[in-house]
């Protein structure tokens, strides 16, 4: 039973509780504050890390190509020429159209090599004719007969042609040259995520890839409320969305614990309402430009960011910094447990119009994307009407700034709003009428069931954070069910994508993160780009083994399932240290 459907929201298990309160975690479980530790001693230990033999000046060599189609998500289409591998020269330029920002994902695609390769990989305006690594929007003129002219790829799709000449990537859109460029990273050796020059032959394999993502939206969200993460984490989390080619990124901003972003017309809601965490830390917020940073950070990923602001329920911390909205005009004690579903705001109470309209108004004028995203989620203490009416305003309100709203499925109820969108959370236990008939009224659907794509369910019993009311989730638990025909009544074409949510109540810091999104998040990844006749766990499962290295190289912590045949170090191969977790992003590119 998931904590909504709860009469009694669950308590997590191994924190402390006193007497009748919410549990209220006073210090962390030292299991906890060993994970990130864990997690890298462990991903080492499980063998994936070395990426060849060391050279005479102990630099690692790149092993061989890899195939064609070890990609994750997998690709639409793969066609391998084991003829036609390429190696990248020392001397190779970037060409690419001559457009902004095509030319913004040529400098990507070379600040990702330059580091392990050492090239200088000039990004030059001249795609034609090519050799090196070649990005044409558009692509050439075409004929009839082509199979994918870059038009029929859409607005996300790519192809990638390796020939011994040359890598070519064709996309109708920046973002699909950028996707494209994340399946090239894929195909050179796991050594191309070293920070530091590498010694050996960037050999890519031959042939082609002509690829489409599935559903529109496939995100990701991140809870900077229960725990709050600096922008530089944030960032850093957007590489990783980046690398599998999602294009969301979710920020869950208010919460009891928490309200993490400034807003001028109420300032208050951050210096008072961030002002601390769940387990009582300092917290913090994202003042306008650090949200910006953010924002413009992912553009340049092409992800759009969807922030949410929580209405009505999980609004402790709105009361503490508005005590003139909480009842009898008393601020409650700022929250710093981990229950949930105790507070709301007054749906009788017109001055909690007011604040939503002036917070929407505000982070909707910050936010390029479409999406506003209202939450609604277990305002358990609300009759069923007044929070119907209240979602049904504040519904108005996101639609007077020109956003789409979003809301948890809970939302449901509520009188449909032309393009309102509801994000499915329920376990298989839930009945999904109410959301199938909302869908029929008109609504669309992202997909984020608990149990199945929580990543903040823990994986196994032995993981040492992270709740369990949805069941333990393990990566063919994660990856081993299909979007489209997930809930009973909910026709596919009604289904807008996949969310994996990662809350925070357990998750103090950007290792963990880590160690809770790999390597779960590219198993939902992979459900939410690739079409369904390539979904078949046997044959991801080893792809994603491949990833393992890729990770260690590039200093991300994950969880070493079982599940995964992670390649044993290789004979002869120099173990690399464990590194520390980069508490940065990849630098600017
Ligand atoms: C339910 S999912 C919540 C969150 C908790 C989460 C923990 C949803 C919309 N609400 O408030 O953090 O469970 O798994």
């Amino acid at each position: 039973m998931h904590p909504g459907a709860a009469a009694v929201p669950p308590t997590p298990s191994p924190l402390p509780e006193t007497g009748g309160e919410p549990p209220v975690p006073t210090a962390r479980p030292a299991a906890e504050a060993a994970v990130a530790e864990r997690a890298t001693a462990e991903a080492t230990a499980a063998g994936p890390a070395a990426p060849g033999p060391a050279s005479a000046d102990g630099r690692l060599a790149p092993p061989s190509p890899a195939r064609l189609g070890d990609v994750v998500p997998a690709p639409e289409h793969v066609a391998p020429d084991p003829a036609a591998d390429f190696t990248l020269p020392a001397d190779a330029a970037v060409r690419v159209s001559p457009d902004p920002a095509a030319r913004d994902v040529a400098e990507q695609l070379a600040a990702l090599l330059r580091p392990a390769t050492g090239y200088p990989l000039p990004v030059a305006d001249a795609p034609l004719p090519g050799d090196g690594l070649v990005l044409l929007l558009g692509g050439p003129t075409r004929t009839d007969a082509d199979p994918a002219p870059a038009a029929a790829l859409g607005a996300e799709g790519y192809r990638l042609d390796v020939t011994p000449d040359a890598v070519r990537i064709t996309a109708a859109t920046p973002a699909g040259l950028l996707h494209g460029v994340q399946t090239l990273r894929q195909l050179l050796p796991p050594a191309v995520e070293s920070t530091t020059p590498v010694d050996g032959r960037w050999a890519v394999p031959g042939g082609t890839v002509v690829d489409r993502p599935r559903f529109p939206y496939r995100g990701a969200m991140l809870d900077v409320a229960r725990h709050f993460f600096g922008v530089a984490d944030v960032l850093r989390v957007i590489d990783h969305l980046s690398r599998y080619k999602l294009n969301h990124l979710h920020l869950h901003l208010t919460d009891d614990q928490g309200w993490r972003i400034a807003v001028d017309s109420r300032p208050r809601l951050a210096t008072v309402g961030g002002a601390t965490q769940v387990g009582g830390g300092p917290g913090g917020w994202y003042t306008a430009s650090d949200y910006r940073r953010i924002v413009s950070y992912a553009a340049r990923r092409h992800i759009t960011v969807v922030p949410e602001i929580d209405l009505p329920g999980h609004t402790n911390a709105v009361l503490t910094a508005h005590p003139e909205l909480a009842p009898g005009g008393v601020a409650p004690p700022p929250y710093t447990g981990i229950e949930v579903g105790f507070s709301y705001l007054d749906p009788a109470d017109e001055r909690v119009y007011a604040l939503a309209a002036d917070v929407l108004g505000e982070v909707a004028a910050l936010t390029p994307g479409p999406w506003l995203h209202i939450g609604g989620d277990e305002a358990l203490n609300l009759p069923a009407d007044a929070y119907a009416r209240f979602v049904e305003r504040v519904q108005e309100i996101v639609a007077g700034t020109g956003k789409t709203v979003v809301g948890w499925h809970q939302i449901a109820p509520a009188a449909h709003l032309d393009g309102r969108v509801l994000q499915w959370w329920g376990a298989p236990a839930e009945d999904p009428a109410v959301v199938a008939e909302a869908v029929r009224r008109g609504a669309r659907l992202i997909l984020s069931p608990a149990d199945r794509a929580y990543l903040d369910m823990r994986y196994t019993p032995e993981t040492p954070i992270g709740h369990d009311w949805a069941g333990m989730i393990e990566v063919a638990r994660a990856y081993d069910w299909d979007p489209g025909a997930h809930l009973a009544g909910v026709p596919a074409d009604a289904v807008l994508g996949v969310e994996a949510p990662l809350w925070t109540e357990w998750v103090t810091s950007l290792a963990e993160v880590e160690f809770m999104l790999f390597p779960r998040l590219p198993a939902l990844a992979e459900l939410a780009w690739s079409p369904r006749r390539t979904h078949d766990w046997a044959d991801f499962r080893e792809r994603l083994a491949g990833h393992g290295p890729r990770w260690s190289a590039a200093g991300i912590g994950f969880h070493p399932s079982p599940e995964v045949p992670w390649p044993a170090a290789r004979a002869g191969g120099e173990r690399r240290p464990a590194r520390p977790v980069p508490t940065q992003p990849d630098p600017v590119r």
